[in-house]
């Protein structure tokens, strides 16, 4: 069985905790690169029962989308992950690869750096882009996510706010350890400092060896779970584990002696 694991192209994850400024440094991508340049835009929402569809409107709120100029170049979708399996990731894999086959330059996902579902999302880009923003007095946000790793790009957002010069230099010394550390970038949506350069540096990004590596592992642990659970007996094994106390060791051995 072939599968899949990434998606061929230019495809950037902008990810990081919630709040950060995600959608707005989307928006300003999208103001300074279309519509020069076909864009879509996927984002992936968290969903939980509680905030039902609310968010889902939020995330599509875009100001570009009322410049008819440029809107006509740009595709927005959410995707929730309200009924969170694995098999988001690989519903996000396909619409990107049909975008980009589909005359898309740029596929961006923005997702929340949050849950597992969300951070194998992101490891279906080709590039990762990890937005920070000022400390709340509880420590560096992404570092905790286990987010830096996957960056080959840091974005620290809000710097009009007191506060972001302390996670650049946080960041700057917890990273200086590393050989091929990612470049930080501070910017603004308030007072649009760094967007420019953000642009302009996002479509020729540099992959970073140790990124890729970590990447792959999310690409890697999702497709071994989609060879699990794409198994015809995935199900009636399941059954007998519950009903018939199959146990785990019998239960994976028998997946993997029957492939189909
Ligand atoms: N001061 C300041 N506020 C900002 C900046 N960028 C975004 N915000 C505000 O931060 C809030 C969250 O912005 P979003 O762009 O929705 O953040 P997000 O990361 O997409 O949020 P989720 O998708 O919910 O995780 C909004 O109220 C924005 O107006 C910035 O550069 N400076
Ligand atoms: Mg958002």
């Amino acid at each position: 069985m072939k599968v899949e694991s990434y998606v061929e192209g230019d495809v950037i994850a902008i990810t990081g905790p919630p709040g950060v400024g995600k959608s707005c440094i989307v928006d300003s991508i999208l103001h300074r690169l279309a519509p020069a340049k076909n864009i879509a835009v996927l984002a992936v929402d968290p969903t939980s029962p509680l905030s039902g569809g609310a968010l889902l409107g939020d995330r599509i709120r875009l100001s570009v989308l009322d410049d008819k100029t440029k809107s006509d170049s740009i595709y927005v979708r959410s995707v929730a992950t309200r009924s969170s399996s694995g098999s988001i990731p690989s519903i996000i894999r396909d619409l990107a690869s049909y975008l980009l086959v589909s005359n898309f330059d740029l596929v961006i996902i923005e997702t929340v750096g949050a849950g597992q579902a969300e951070m194998r999302c992101a490891a279906i880009a080709n590039r990762i882009v990890v937005v920070e923003g000022p400390a709340r007095g509880d420590g560096i946000q992404a570092e905790k996510a286990g987010l830096l790793e996957l960056a080959d790009l840091i974005v620290v957002n809000k710097s009009d706010l007191e506060g972001s010069d302390k996670v650049v230099n946080d960041l700057t010394i917890s990273l200086g350890l590393t050989s091929d550390a990612p470049p930080i970038l501070k910017t603004s949506t308030v007072t649009g400092e760094g967007l420019d350069d953000l642009s302009e540096l996002i479509t020729r990004l540099d992959v970073r060896t140790s990124s890729k590596r970590a990447r792959n592992r999310q690409q890697l642990l999702m497709a071994h779970e989609s060879i699990l659970t794409s198994n015809p007996h995935f199900e009636a094994i399941l059954d007998r584990m519950s009903e018939e106390g199959l146990t785990l060791d019998a239960a994976l051995r028998e997946l993997n002696e029957r492939p189909n």
